[in-house]
């Protein structure tokens, strides 16, 4: 039905768009060659059209924290030493190139199932999981989107945290779902707004479904304390919501990858059944190899299989089957016990170097000069900060220091570097005083 209606309203700005190239031919006196002359320029992405930005700028001491991508502390983009690792033990192989199947690799999908609900978690052990391999984080929210518009048995209204994720209304409105939202963020302490959040979900139609930032929420920082997700889990249930996790970050919000899984891992403990988008983009650092996994929870090894058919079905029009190399390395590190012993330190030093320069950024503005309380830098976690700044401030950082950023003040603590953070906080300074 959803979908149908998303299928009209593209018939409908299609014939706009038909009519609007009808008028420009008409009035003019050239004939228009092309099919596309009715084709709006649109408006660069709010996150990726950052860097493009960045790109251009030929100021040597420009700064981009605009996408969310690692960079050690010389800021240059960092290879996970297990990844090499794994790569060359694929190389030695010589493994073939042939197709995956549609849901993807096996010891892909089993590790991460593992992964994320821990290596005993009844999910795995019972076969209660249907878990496919996804294009990254993005692709298994869209698969779960798509599976939502065609076997979720209530209206499909899923609700966002305010804020959320750019992408997360896009992607889900695009696979037919009704977006709606629910405090999340008190702008006025930068912090969770717990009594807003459970006043919201409290208020949520019976049967609808929430999404929920596992950890280290985007684009704020802001987490749940386990206390609070329980409270959450709580009238989740009461309401008979369906949790949709998305979980692009475990390990990069604590350090350890089961503090960061405890609020889904919580909720399996809580009865609920779930879903769950997980990415390798962050914790190995395979952000271009497009590695990551969607999981439905369901209530029988039977019914897992039944579910798993009907998302094979889902994926194979829309990309066939996914991509190989990067889920290879994700299986070979996770199914090697020495190498997955080495990720599960790396991913911790990622995070305590993002940790590291919270301190040093919120240090740095006293030391510049600013009175302004800057403690949300350093309670805030994971990879981003959402630093409070408004929009003019954002502006005069680009203009006026090439620091580049989104537009709702939220930097990426991990493009900050021992060598520039003194000059990031001399520049938020400058223009916050
Ligand atoms: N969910 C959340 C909450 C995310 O922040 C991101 C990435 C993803 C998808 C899913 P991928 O498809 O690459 O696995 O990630 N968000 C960004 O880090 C960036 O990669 C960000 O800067 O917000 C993006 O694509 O926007």
């Amino acid at each position: 039905m959803a979908l149908r209606k998303s299928f009209s309203s593209v018939n409908v700005s299609r014939n706009l768009a038909k009519n609007a190239v009808a008028a420009t031919c008409s009035a003019s006196t050239r004939n228009n060659s092309s099919w596309w002359s009715g084709v709006e320029m649109g408006p660069p992405d709010a996150i990726l059209g950052v860097t493009e930005a960045f790109k251009a700028d030929s100021n040597p001491q420009k700064m981009n924290l605009g996408v969310g991508a690692y960079r050690d502390d010389n800021g240059k983009p960092y290879v996970l030493p297990t990844v090499k690792i794994a790569e060359q033990k694929l190389l030695d192989q010589g493994l073939d190139k042939e197709y995956a199947g549609i849901g993807g690799l096996p010891d892909f999908c089993k590790a991460s199932a593992q992964l994320a609900f821990g290596e005993d978690s009844s999910v795995v052990t019972k076969g209660l999981n249907t878990t496919v391999q996804g294009i990254s984080g993005t692709g298994s929210l869209r698969i779960g989107g798509a599976f939502l518009n065609k076997w979720y048995p209530k209206k499909q209204d899923i609700y966002l945290p305010t804020p959320s994720w750019g992408n997360h209304t896009p992607i889900f409105k695009h696979a037919g779902l009704e977006v709606k939202a629910y405090k999340y963020y008190d702008p006025k302490t930068c912090g969770f707004d717990f009594k807003g959040a459970l006043d919201d979900i409290s208020k949520i139609p019976e049967g609808s479904i929430i999404l929920l930032h596992a950890c280290a929420h985007n684009p704020t920082g802001v987490d749940p304390k386990p206390e609070q997700w329980k409270e959450i889990s709580s009238i989740v249930k009461q309401r008979k919501l369906f949790p949709f996790f998305d979980m692009a970050y475990q390990g990069f919000a604590s350090g350890d990858i089961s503090k960061d899984a405890f609020a889904l891992r919580y909720f399996i403990e809580d009865g609920h059944q779930v879903a769950l988008a997980q990415s390798y983009a962050k914790n190995m650092g395979l952000y271009g190899e497009r590695a990551g996994a969607f999981t439905i929870v369901c209530s029988s090894p039977e019914e897992a299989q039944r579910v798993m058919s009907q998302v094979k079905i889902l994926i194979r029009p829309m990309y066939s089957n996914p991509p190989i190399h990067g889920a290879r390395l994700v299986s070979t590190i996770l199914n090697t016990p020495e190498l997955r012993s080495q990720w599960l330190v790396e991913v911790k030093g990622m995070a305590d170097r993002i940790i590291s320069m919270r301190e040093k950024l919120k240090s740095g503005l006293q030391k510049a000069g600013s009175s302004h309380n800057w403690q949300h830098i350093t309670d805030q976690i994971g990879m981003f900060c959402f630093t409070g700044l408004k929009p003019d401030q954002v502006e005069k950082l680009t203009k006026e220091f090439s620091v580049y950023l989104t537009k709702d003040g939220r930097i990426s603590m991990a493009g900050i570097s021992s060598s520039n953070v003194d000059y990031l906080a001399q520049a938020i300074h400058a223009v916050t005083k």
